[in-house]
Formats: structure tokens, sequence, C-alpha cells
């Protein structure tokens, strides 16, 4: 068969040859009601326990709606479905194979539920029949509970043994994923139900009448309640968590501050929430609370905290004993809460609980500030405004710390419309502006490493043809931990620019040497064993362009950061895959002021 030019065809869809194929088959049914899902793309990494629905997705529905992305590693696969859903606020699907698919995939799928990320992941097992297993092989890929290695971080989870019973799990899987508070699901498919031939597969249900529930607002009366409470204090304060990607929503959040006078936190952690160039901004945003931040809670005497991640947590390092504020939170994440895994945070103190979504909460609250006739209220007295920390640049021919390459990076893309996917911990609050719900979209959710390659394909994925730039920037960890991602991105035309901030390290565990070394008296010299990736050094361009993509560096001299740095985003607007190796130094500040700012206690 001639090869085919997959540059000139759009989006680099491998369309297959028209299938001659008879009969129907489970997995063809089954494919048929995934289409009723209309989600455009499937990531996976294939494997003989779903051959059966892997031949429909192809040959039955002709790897269109959905499009597989083949990927790697299943890691990749559902980290590219988790960074999907951060644009879109919607899950996408990803397909792992048997037990050891699934083992690769948990990470993942442990980051997704973090960040309260749907996703639907599609997995097999089986034949559940023995009788019908091939020797070997389908006895050490078939468990008794497959999905019982991550059913403690999931929403939900299936193995349906009928086609109807399977229409049923899929529409199910796919309503709770993507109802609030969300997260990800899974169904598993037995391999003798997806072989099974079919005389006439039962109807497909209407898929219409099995949505998720809209995001669900509060009583008209417990917005009243809150509204007035805020309106009443003399230093209100909001903390922005959890909110969505929507443009209305974000114009309320603003409207809702100005309404209060409030002063506004927001989380590194998490994407944008709230401009950060707006006067109400209390102090740059931090991936933990930092002194202004803690100074700002402190006297604050009303605090709407809107799905924030560590309520509690926020509230101890500013209060350290009693909270004195009034404390109103506007959160569904009790829900998920289960005892496995502590990710629910410590129990915060509360006066006034809202089980709600925040966005339509804050519509509400907005609604009753109107009826109340409040319009807009002055600022705390005697607030100060934020201090945006200046970032020391260094010479030329020096090496180049974190914060320049942000400078760097702001002239290289100015005039641009981006969006920043990620960053790596050593980023900090003050070094990158956000206007709009896309300009940041927040971490991995549960601290794996090796999630940022995936999360930022999937994400740019849902950003192609938006006309908005994604761009990453990486630790050299979790960029090689995850690097094959890349290969997807290039093969199905992802354009996407990629920085890797490469400090040769584990970096954040070196500071932890670091203490302990304090801590304990011994020598701070020895904190880079086991943490140092520089014997041999790593070539990440030559990585990258083994993968298809282009790539740029290392940039070791801060004076060839912008000329490099306007090569890489020409080529990744020119819809390249691109990855830039830039060589930064974590001790250094030429400064020798706070020029560095590291997360406190990562
Ligand atoms: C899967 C996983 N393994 C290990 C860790 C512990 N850890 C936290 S940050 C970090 C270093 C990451 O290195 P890099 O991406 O290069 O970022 P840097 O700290 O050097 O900026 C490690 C190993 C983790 N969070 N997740
Ligand atoms: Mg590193």
């Amino acid at each position: 068969m001639k090869k085919r030019d997959l540059a000139n065809e759009p989006q680099g869809l491998e369309r297959p040859l028209p299938s001659e194929g008879t009969g129907t088959w489970g997995s063809d049914a089954i494919a048929d009601v995934i289409r009723a899902l209309d989600i455009p793309y499937v990531a996976l990494n294939p494997g003989s326990s779903y051959r059966g629905l892997h031949d429909s997705l192809v040959n039955k529905l002709g790897n269109e709606k959905p499009q597989m992305l083949l990927c790697l590693h299943e890691e990749a696969a559902v980290a590219i479905a988790h960074g999907w859903s951060k644009v879109t606020d919607k899950p996408m699907l990803a397909i792992v194979h048997a037990n050891v698919g699934l083992m690769h995939a948990t990470m993942a799928v442990y980051n997704a539920w973090c960040d309260r990320a749907p996703l639907i992941l599609l997995g097999a097992n089986g034949p559940a029949d023995a009788t019908k297993r091939r020797p070997w092989i389908d006895w050490i890929h078939t468990t008794r509970d497959n999905a019982g290695i991550i059913r403690n971080y999931i929403k939900w989870d299936d193995q349906p043994t009928s086609v109807g019973a399977a229409y049923e799990s899929i529409l199910r899987a796919h309503k709770i994923a993507a109802t609030t508070p969300r997260g990800p699901t899974y169904v598993v498919l037995d391999v003798g139900l997806q072989e099974q031939k079919l005389d006439a597969p039962p109807p497909l249900p209407d898929a219409k009448r099995f949505l998720p529930a809209a995001p669900v607002g509060p009583t008209p009366d417990l917005a009243e309640q809150a509204a007035r409470r805020l309106l009443e204090a003399e230093r209100p304060l909001i903390l922005m968590g959890r909110v969505s990607r929507s443009e209305a929503a974000w114009a309320e959040r603003v409207k809702l501050a100005e309404a209060l006078g409030a002063v506004v936190l927001t989380d590194l952690k998490l994407a944008a929430s709230f401009p950060t160039d707006h006067p109400l901004l209390g102090a740059p945003p931090g991936t933990f609370l930092g002194g202004a931040g803690a100074e700002l809670i402190r006297q604050a005497d009303a605090i709407l905290v809107l799905d924030w991640v560590d309520t509690a947590g926020t509230l101890k390092s500013a209060f350290k004993g009693d909270v004195g504020a009034t404390v109103i939170n506007v959160s569904l994440d009790q829900h998920l809460h289960n005892g496995w895994s502590m990710d629910y945070q410590g129990l915060p103190p509360v006066d006034l609980q809202i089980m709600a979504d925040t966005d339509p909460t804050v519509s509400a609250m907005n609604a009753a500030l109107a009826k109340l006739g409040a319009r807009k209220k002055a600022a705390w007295p005697g607030r100060k405004p934020v201090v945006w920390q200046q970032v020391a640049m260094g010479d030329a021919a020096g090496p180049i710390a974190v914060p320049m390459l942000a400078v760097a990076m702001q002239k290289a893309l100015e005039g641009k419309t981006i969006a920043l996917i990620r960053h790596p911990l050593s980023w900090a609050g003050h070094l990158w502006p956000v206007k709009h719900p896309l300009d940041f979209l927040g971490s991995d959710g549960g601290g794996g490493v090796g999630s940022g390659p995936g999360t930022s394909v999937g994400a740019a994925l849902a950003v192609r043809g938006t006309g908005r730039l994604p761009v990453a920037i990486l630790g050299d960890g979790d960029f090689m931990m995850g690097s094959s991602a890349f290969w997807t991105a290039v093969h199905y035309r992802v354009p996407l620019l990629v920085v890797v901030a490469n400090n040769r390290s584990f970096y954040n565990d070196e500071l932890h040497q670091e203490r302990m070394a304090r801590e304990r008296g011994r020598p701070v010299e020895n904190k880079w064993i086991g943490q140092q990736m520089k014997d041999p050094e790593m070539d990440l361009a030559m990585i990258a362009r083994g993968l298809g993509a282009t790539g740029f560096g290392p940039v070791t001299r801060l004076g060839d950061l912008g000329s490099t740095l306007e090569k890489a985003v020409k080529a990744a607007s020119e819809r390249q895959v691109v990855v830039v190796d830039v060589r930064v130094e974590p001790g250094y500040d030429p400064a020798s002021s706070a020029a560095i700012t590291r997360a406190p206690g990562a």
C-alpha cells in the first residue's frame, strides 16, 4: 500500500480503508454507544484484551468520532485526556489494556482524580468465561476485580456482562464523570462480550436522555445569606479555587469581588481564576500561601471560599490558632471524599456551607447583591496594592535562572495569545500575568511527576485551531518521565511549545536533602547525590528531534535565550511541536536579593 502523506491530511487523521467485513459484533454495538457520547478523541495504547473494540473503532466507525490518538505509554493516554479537560471542562476517552496497561495508567488517573478532572477510561478483561481463555496470555491479563487497583481514586466503575448493560454502563460513566464534582470513571469490557457475534444489537438508547446534570447552584436564600454576610463585613476576602474556563463566569467573579470590595487570593496549583492585574488581587498567586496572603487572611473578617484546594491548611498557616473570620465555604467536594487518599485535606471550620458549584453560586450571589442594591464597594480601608517582585536579569554571558526565563519568554511571546499550560515547581506567581481563563491551566492535581508532557499535549489538542498558542514549561525530570507524549503530538499535528527549565536534577528533592542535612548537621554538599542527572548530560533537543519534534538548545547563556525563544515561538506558530532545552541554574541569583523564588516546603 502507498505510504500516506500525513502532513497533507487534516490533523493527522489516520483514515482506514473501507471495511467489507460482515456481521455485527459486541464491540461494534459498544463503539456505537461510544460515538453517541460525541467525544472527538480517544487516547490509547493497544492491547489484545480490547482488540475487538479496537477493530470496531477502526472498521465500524472509520476512526472518526472518536479519532484514535496512539500513545506510547498508558500514563500519557490518561494524562492527555486530563489535559483536554483542563481546557474544555469536559471528559475525553482513554482506553488501556487489561492489567498491565491499567497499571501503567494509575498515576495519571490519580492526578486527574485529585484535580477533579473528568475523563472516561475504558479497559478490558478476560474472557470472564475461563473455558474461552487463550492459554497463558489471557490468564495473566485477567483479574477477578480489574477496577480494584484504581477504585479508590475514581468516581465509579463497572464491568457489564451484556451489550445492553454496556450501553448503560458507558452512558452512566459519561454522566458521572461529567457531573460535578467531576472525576475519572472506568468501564471494563469483557473480551467475550466484545468478541461475541450478534444477530442484531439491542437498539441504541438516545444518548441525549442520559446527559450529565448542569452545575448546581445554591438556593436563593443561601446565596442571599452569603451575600449579606460578605457585604456587612469590613474586610471580606475571596479564596478563588476550582472554577470553570468560562469567560462569562470569569466576568461574574470580577463583578462579585468589585461589588463586595473583596480582596482576592488565587492558587498557583489551579487554573486561572481572576485577573492578576486587577486592583483587588491581594497577593501574587502561590503554590503555598505566602506571607502577604497569610497577612491578608489574618486581617479578613469574612472569607468566601470558592472550592479552594486546601482551606484548612491555608487558614491554619494564616491564623495558627482560632480562625477569627466568618468562613463561607462553597464546595461540592465532600461528595468525592473517601477513606483511602487524604486528598480532601484538613477539615476547615465553616460558618455557612453551600453545597453547590462555584460558577452558579457566584452568579446567584451577584443576583442577590443586585437585589440588595449593592453595586461597587471600595476595597478595604488602608489596603496596599500588590508588590510585584522585580526580576533581576544577569549578564548576557552568565547563566539563566528561572525568573529570567519567564521574562525572556514573555518578551518572545509578546503579541501572541497563548495558553500557559503549566510550569515547574520552581515557578512563582509573580512571573506570569493572567487575564483570561485560558491564560493558565494549573497543575497536575496529584503531584505526580511525569504528567507534564501528557497533560500539555491534551491541552494543546483542545486549543488547536482556536488561535491560542499552547505553551508548557516543564522540569527536566518531568520531561524525561513523560517525553514520549510529544511523539503523539507530532504524529497528530498538535502544535505546542515546550520549554524545559532544565536544572539537570530532580532539584525539588535536592532542597529536601539540604533541609535534612541542616537539621542533622550533615554535609549540605552531598545533597546532589541520587538527585542530579549530569553524567551524562542529556540532550533534550535531540530527544525531541528523535520523537519528530523540533528541538532547540541547550541554551546555556542568558544572552542566547531571547533569539532562541524567538525562533522557537516562530516554529510553534507554524504548527510545529517545539522543545527548547534551557539550562537553568537553581542557585543562581545575580542580585543576591529574592530574585530566585521557590515555593517553600514543596
Ligand atoms: C511520580 C513522582 N515521583 C517522584 C516525585 C517526587 N518529586 C517531587 S518534585 C520532583 C523533582 C522533579 O524534577 P523536575 O521535573 O526536573 O523539576 P525541578 O524540581 O528540578 O524543577 C520529584 C522527584 C513525585 N512528586 N512524583
Ligand atoms: Mg529538574
